[in-house]
């Protein structure tokens, strides 16, 4: 068998650079070496270009989208209403007619293209929520190979997504996949519900019927590489990286909470830095004695909600310090830029409490690397919000509701004094957690599933 992957985005790997990055990329990456295969999508570049290059035995097909195609599928109908929407977020969702066009016609230009280069024996794997209606477009050009789907965001419940214009039409096209993977239960619940009341599909158990079409649909909770990241932290006490040594020339003694996301709206960063600033004016006795660091390298800031986002962030921190800091101690350092993945792991192994509060995520990779970077002997506290996915498997966590201001601040207490012995205890189970479902694992249940799933050959109607 030969596995073909299609994402939104695809990078091209240096000729030189070894497969040592961790996260989803690399783990991707490895299936396609390991079965040989093509990887399929977005060049992320804007043009008319299309091209083929090789590594090794993967291809890497990558086409350019026009200016048009990026502002109506990804930027419009992607990122402004299909993202919030699926976070549960009706009031931020800007549903454009003219965005859901350019969206279908990016997917029948990306399934035209994809038609012609897959062989008889493919197995195909399409990811995220740009290419929802992919399948049905393959189908339409008579691809019968096994497709499946996994989602790598929340699903919401049908009268949710039910407010999106056409979402009948779009949830229809899932049909089309012979497998369908979540991150948690409640999303598969959900996505069932959605094709039963929106589209009227017969459940029988983890099988949907629809139309002459059936569709497994199944949790995959995806994971990181745990050892890989528990040696680069190790490893970065070690070396001394030198943001990290920065760190430690200027915390001193103090004690570090950390977070660490992409500027998104839907990870909770504005009211993380209130509740730590809640925190502060709680316990007046912690003042100076700890800060927190906010990691959040921008993302999407063509989108104007992310924009607004940005402004925020940078008021409230600002606000918080004024109000709260020392000449000698700032509270809240917000840091918008990436780091390398040794700097990453570093900074959360100073860190005493993960702060990992998101309003809403399909799993959050974040919390698993700050467990996995914890030092065994003397581990760090991770708190983290009950509508993360990762909740639903690390319930040794302190979890907390990201919208009780309150709440949050009492669960930065609690892990900041909680005695050792507790830690440790704490720590040692969401490892175990980790490491027997890390990305391997969620890689290899992913496609034996895909594999083993009997082959439906039904019509798919398009969208
Ligand atoms: P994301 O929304 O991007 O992923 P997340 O799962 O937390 O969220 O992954 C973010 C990744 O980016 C982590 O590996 C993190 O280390 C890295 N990162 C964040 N800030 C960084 C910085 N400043 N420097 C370097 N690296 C940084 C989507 C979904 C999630 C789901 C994943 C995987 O929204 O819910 O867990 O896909 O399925």
């Amino acid at each position: 068998m030969r596995l073909v992957v299609v994402s939104n985005r695809v990078t091209i790997p240096d000729r030189y650079e070894k497969a040592t990055a961790g996260g989803l990329a690399v783990a991707l990456r490895e299936a396609l070496e390991k079965y040989g295969g093509l990887w399929f999508g977005w060049s992320g570049a804007v043009g008319e270009d299309t091209r083929q290059v090789q590594r090794g035995n993967v291809t890497y097909a990558v086409t350019d989208l026009t200016e048009a195609e990026r502002q109506s599928y990804y930027l419009g109908f992607s990122n402004r209403a299909l993202w919030p929407i699926m976070h549960y977020r009706l009031g931020l969702t800007e549903f454009q007619r003219s965005d859901y066009m350019g969206y279908l016609g990016v997917n029948r230009r990306f399934a035209r293209a994809l038609a012609g280069l897959i062989q008889p024996d493919d197995v195909i794997w399409i990811h995220d929520y740009h290419l929802i209606p992919l399948a049905a477009e393959l189908r339409r050009r008579g691809v019968t190979n096994r497709i499946g789907y996994f989602h790598h965001i929340p699903w919401p419940s049908a009268d949710v997504l039910g407010a999106l214009p056409f979402s009948a039409t779009l949830v229809r096209t899932l049909a089309a996949y012979d497998l369908i993977g979540m991150q948690t239960e409640l999303d598969v619940r959900n996505l069932i519900g959605g094709l039963v009341d929106l589209c009227g599909a017969r459940q029988e158990g983890r099988r949907v019927r629809l139309g002459a079409r059936e569709t497994l649909m199944q949790a995959f909770p995806i994971g990181i590489d745990v050892e890989a990241f528990r040696r680069l932290a190790a490893a970065s006490v070690r070396r001394a990286v030198t943001p990290l040594r920065a760190t430690r020339e200027s915390l001193g003694e103090r004690k570090l909470v950390i977070g660490v996301d992409r500027l998104d709206y839907s990870k909770g960063i504005v009211q993380r830095l209130e509740a730590f600033g809640q925190f502060l004016l709680s316990h007046p006795e912690q003042r100076g004695n700890v800060s927190l660091l906010q990691i959040a390298p921008p993302s999407r800031s063509d989108v104007p909600e992310y924009a607004e986002l940005d402004r925020m962030s940078d008021e409230v921190a600002g606000r918080l310090n004024a109000q709260l800091g020392e000449f000698d101690w700032t509270p809240i350092r917000v840091v918008k830029k990436a780091y390398s993945r040794t700097a990453l792991a570093g900074f959360y192994r100073r860190a005493q409490v993960g702060l990992v509060t998101p309003m809403r995520d399909g799993m959050n990779l974040v919390a698993k690397e700050y467990v996995a970077a914890q030092d065994p002997a003397d581990p760090g506290v991770l708190v983290l919000s009950r509508f993360a996915g990762a909740a639903q498997q690390m319930g040794e966590a302190l979890i907390v509701n990201p919208y009780d201001t309150h709440e949050v601040a009492e669960a930065i207490r609690t892990a900041l004094a909680m005695p050792k012995s507790e830690r440790i205890r704490r720590f040692e189970q969401l490892y175990h957690v980790i490491e027997t479902t890390d990305i391997d694992w969620w890689r290899r249940r992913y496609l034996e599933a895909l594999t083993g799933v009997p082959l439906s050959t039904g019509a798919v109607e398009p969208p």
